[in-house]
C-alpha cells in the first residue's frame, strides 16, 4: 500500500528542505518505499478534516490504510520498523539507534528551534540580540557535546541509521547561522547525510513543490 504524507503547499523555507516533511520523505526514500504527497495550505491545516489526522493542525502526517500518524519522529520510527535499512538488526545496536532518534528530537532540536523562533518572531524586540546570544550559547553547548561524541566517525553509532537521519535534519535547521561550521566534524557529518542518494531524491521532490518543476530524474 502506498502511504500518503502531507507537506506545505507553500513552504516558508522556499524549498530548502527545512520543514519536517523532509525527514519523512528522506526515510521513505532510504527504504525504497514510494509515497504520495497531499499538499495543504496553512488554512487547511487548521480545518477539522486535517485536525482529525493531526491534533495540532500541522504537517507532516502519514496515512497508510487504516493507520494515520502525526509527529515526524513517530512517522520515521514507523517506517524504520516496517522496512529494512534504517535500524540495525542487532537488538542492542537498534536500541542505541533509537536513543539517537530521541536525542535528535528531544535534546538537540529544542535549543535549535528556540533559536529559529527567535530569528523569525522576535527580531523587532529590544532584547532580541541579548536573548539570541543566550540561545546560541545553548546551541553551542549541544553542538560541542555532539561533536565530541561523533569524533572521527562517519555516523553516530557505526552504520547510518534513523538516528543519523533525524540528527542531520535537525542540524540543517542551523544552515546559514555559521554555528555548525565551527565544528568541522559535524559540518562534514551533515554534508555526508546530504550526499546520500535518498536524501537528494527527497530534497529534489520537496523543492519541486516550490519551483513547480518536476524533479530531475
Ligand atoms: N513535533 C512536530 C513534528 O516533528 O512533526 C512538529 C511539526 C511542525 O512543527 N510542523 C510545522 C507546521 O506544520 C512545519 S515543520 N507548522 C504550521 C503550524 O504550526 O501552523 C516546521 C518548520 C516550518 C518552517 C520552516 N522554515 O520555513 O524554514 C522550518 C521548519
Amino acid at each position: 500500500m502506498i502511504p500518503t504524507i502531507t507537506a506545505f503547499e507553500r513552504s516558508p523555507d522556499r524549498g530548502r528542505g527545512l520543514a519536517r516533511d523532509m525527514r519523512v520523505r528522506w526515510a521513505l526514500e532510504e527504504v525504497g518505499q514510494p509515497y504520495d504527497v497531499r499538499l495543504v495550505s496553512f488554512g487547511e491545516m487548521k480545518e477539522s478534516a486535517h485536525r482529525r489526522l493531526h491534533p495540532f493542525g500541522q504537517i507532516p502526517t502519514y496515512e497508510e490504510g487504516d493507520l494515520a500518524l502525526f509527529e515526524s519522529g513517530a512517522i520515521v520510527f514507523h517506517i524504520a520498523e516496517r522496512h529494512a535499512g534504517l535500524l540495525p538488526e542487532d537488538a542492542n545496536a537498534r536500541a542505541r539507534a533509537i536513543a539517537w532518534m530521541f536525542a535528535a528530537l528531544s535534546t538537540v532540536e529544542p535549543p535549535i528551534v528556540d533559536r529559529s523562533t527567535a530569528m523569525l518572531l522576535e527580531r523587532d524586540k529590544s532584547w532580541h540580540e541579548e536573548r539570541l546570544g543566550l540561545l546560541e550559547d545553548r546551541v553551542r553547548v549541544r553542538l560541542g557535546e555532539l561533536s565530541s561524541r561523533l569524533g572521527r566517525a562517519d555516523w553516530l553509532d557505526d552504520a547510518f541509521s534513523a538516528g543519523d537521519l533525524l540528527m542531520v535534519t535537525v542540524l540543517r535547521r542551523l544552515n546559514g547561522s555559521g554555528l555548525v561550521e565551527k565544528y568541522p566534524n559535524l559540518f562534514a557529518y551533515v554534508a555526508r547525510g546530504e550526499a546520500r542518494p535518498a536524501y537528494k531524491r527527497a530534497f529534489d521532490a520537496q523543492l519541486a513543490v516550490f519551483t513547480g518543476k518536476p524533479p530531475m530524474s
